[in-house]
């Protein structure tokens, strides 16, 4: 029905009059009003796909009732909003945000000591630019650990503890800039984080080399995922862009757009053909362990060179049409898929052809490509249903196509098959899409979502900024059905969506745990014990007050300080009941924090001011929540 003719010129403008039209003079036959209304170009709204969805009853298995839980866990990634946001699937209710990159006024993340700590130098920054999230892996499946993202914005890679939806560690990636695509190592365990720097920068970055790009280079880094420190780093020709790898720990891919090594737009369009750079993990691996690196400027991490000019046999580039950029993994292990973005293209590398290509048993780079499917324009991003189909976003066409890639694989070959199952409009142009479990051996083909760049008509107007709409396609039947639109903020690029038993959580938190043990050992230094003391401990300007909390009191309803002292309030929450968080606010100080269940957490300020200044809980918790507040008293210098 929607499988249209993609004959547009390339432009990345978005054309609302076009889309209308099509959604019009897609709905002729079924209802001649609406026709009417798109033929007249008076540009009518016809809802024809949630129509059907309607008719054929699937909208009605999206409906969560209340008190009832949904079947999946979706991780979304923020964009320049810098935090990761969880959702239920299919239901689409926001049901947490976890600040990562950025800082949250209700949390105290960014502001308390023990956020400040893992947050490190870059706790000077207020901003991120979250991409790419995704959840580590034993064995090919998903085992709930962690997660992972990336911040394009301060070269930064994180990781969230999934047993309490915090971010617990985060390390600024040394020698590059902006960190893009990031990928897990599926198998045998997620040891790697894998971290595609994009942009270009005179190597070492220390003004000598900034009028001369012939010296910039980009690297591929690999972060260790359990210390979270820099392993090593690869030198690439050319820039990297998006990431996928294998699933057996061997190999990992990267787009690359700018192989011409350009500074300037043009310059990156220059060459017919870009490349997919293919790593060898092992390959990597023993050049470190062989001395064969090099350290640069203050940085002590490997340095390998995988360019083609080194020789060293790392790296493998092979030749795609210009300007990819989405790579993702089919979920049986079997392709490599690099989306064409200005080819109509998306091209499949097998990926057990890839230990002959490193070991030189292949004439050309390309005899790595087993299919190259034409699919529409704009494709952008893949996923899969594991069962042999596979759906990629076209940015410009403004829709989703499924496709089959055996019989692309068997067109490649000279068959005369169709590949192309389907297309379907969405509202409007696509950046990723995701599958449920789709980037995992698991994947169950059953909901997609669509992650669209534009809202423009699907929601009431809130003026010249729009949100982006998230949409929810059925996938599990032949046929595509549209289900549910969902209005993100700026701007979620990716989300991980894994089956609610894959993941577990803590009720309240431990005392022994390690997000807060670097303060209990710090109390534990002033001789305090945090769940029975309430003291203030004065070491020259320097005063450090520690309270309780049980609901609804604090240990100390008044505290003396003087102006001028910096202030170290720690509280321990000593409320064991589920869902029972506290919150330490200074009234005019800008000081706020959480403390949920059995947590301790700290904050530091300067009492600049001498007065009176009340302190409360600013977390709901009891009847007599209102009350439950304090004086900071501040004695005049
Ligand atoms: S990139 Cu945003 S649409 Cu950063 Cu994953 Cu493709
Ligand atoms: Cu304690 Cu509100
Ligand atoms: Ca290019």
């Amino acid at each position: 029905m929607s499988d249209k003719q993609t004959g547009d010129k390339l432009t990345g403008t978005v054309n609302q009059g076009r889309r209308r039209f099509l959604a019009g003079s897609a709905a002729v036959g079924a209802a001649s009003v609406a026709g009417a209304a798109g033929m007249a170009g008076v540009g009518a709204l016809t809802h024809s796909q949630p129509a059907k969805a309607q008719a054929n009853g699937s909208a009605a298995n999206i409906h969560v009732a209340p008190g009832e839980l949904d079947e999946y866990y979706g991780f979304w990634s923020g964009g320049k909003s810098g935090e990761v946001r969880i959702y239920g699937v299919p239901s689409m209710r926001e049901i947490m945000r976890i600040p990562v990159f950025n800082h949250c006024s209700a949390s105290g993340y960014g502001q308390t000591n023990e956020t400040k700590r893992i947050l490190g130098d870059s706790a000077k920054y207020f901003n991120g630019d979250a991409h790419h999230p995704h959840i580590s892996y034993t064995d090919g499946s998903h085992d709930g650990r962690y997660l992972f993202i990336n911040d394009k914005a301060n070269t930064r890679v994180a990781r969230v503890r999934l047993d309490v939806f915090k971010t617990d560690a985060m390390v600024t990636v040394p020698n590059v800039q902006a960190i893009h695509g990031l990928r897990l190592q599926k198998a045998p365990r997620t040891n790697y984080v894998f971290a595609n720097a994009e942009y270009l920068i005179p190597q070492p970055n220390d003004g000598r080399d900034i009028n001369d790009p012939t010296k910039y280079h980009t690297m591929w880094n690999a972060i260790d995922a359990d210390t979270m420190e820099v392993k090593w780093q690869v030198i690439v020709d050319g820039n990297l862009d998006n990431m996928d790898t294998d699933y057996t720990g061997k190999y990992a891919a990267a787009t690359c757009y700018n192989s011409e090594g350009a500074v300037t737009l043009p310059g990156t369009m220059r060459n017919e053909r870009d490349w997919v750079t293919v790593f060898s993990i092992e390959r990597i691996e023993q050049a470190v362990a062989e001395g064969n690196y090099i350290t640069i400027g203050d940085s002590d991490v490997p340095v390998v060179d995988g360019r083609k000019s080194a020789g060293l046999n790392v790296t493998r580039y092979v030749p795609v049409p210009k300007n990819p950029h989405g790579l993702n993994t089919s979920t049986d292990g079997k392709y490599f898929i690099a989306a064409g973005k200005l080819s109509p293209t998306v091209t499949m590398i097998e990926i057990a052809k890839l230990d002959d290509l490193f070991e030189g048993n292949l004439s050309d780079e390309r005899d790595v490509v087993v299919g190259e499917p034409e699919l529409g324009l704009g494709p952008l991003h893949t996923t899969y249903d594991g069962r042999g189909n596979a759906y990629t976003t076209l940015f410009i066409d403004s829709q989703v196509v499924k496709w089959n890639m055996e019989d692309a694989v068997r067109h490649y070959n000279g068959e005369d098959v169709n590949y192309i199952r389907q297309k379907i409009d969405v509202h409007y142009q696509p950046g990723h899409n995701h599958a449920t479990l789709s980037e995992s051996k698991d994947a169950d083909g059953k909901y997609l979502f669509s992650l669209n760049k534009f809202s423009k008509d699907r929601y009431l107007p809130v003026g010249p900024l729009h949100p982006e709409n998230d949409q929810m396609i059925d996938i599990s039947g032949e046929e595509m059905v549209l289900l549910h639109d969902t209005p993100t903020f700026a701007e979620p690029h990716d989300a991980v969506i894994i089956r609610r038993d894959q993941i577990q959580t803590k009720q309240i938190w431990e005392r022994n745990d390690p997000y807060f043990a670097a303060t209990v050992a710090r109390a534990q230094e002033d001789g305090v014990t945090l769940e029975t003391d309430n003291v203030v401990i004065r070491d020259g300007n320097q005063v450090r007050v520690y309270m309780t909390s049980v609901a609804p009191n604090f240990g100390l309803t008044e505290f003396t300080v003087k102006q001028g002292d910096e202030v170290t309030v720690t509280i321990t929450n000593l409320d064991r009941v589920e869902d029972l968080t506290h919150g330490f606010c200074v009234v005019n100080h800008g000081v706020s924090m959480e403390i949920s269940p059995q947590q301790t957490s700290s904050v530091t300020f300067t009492a600049d001011r001498p007065g009176v200044f009340w302190y409360y809980c600013n977390w709901f918790c009891h009847a007599l929540h209102m009350e439950m507040k304090g004086r900071m008293l501040v004695e005049p210098a």
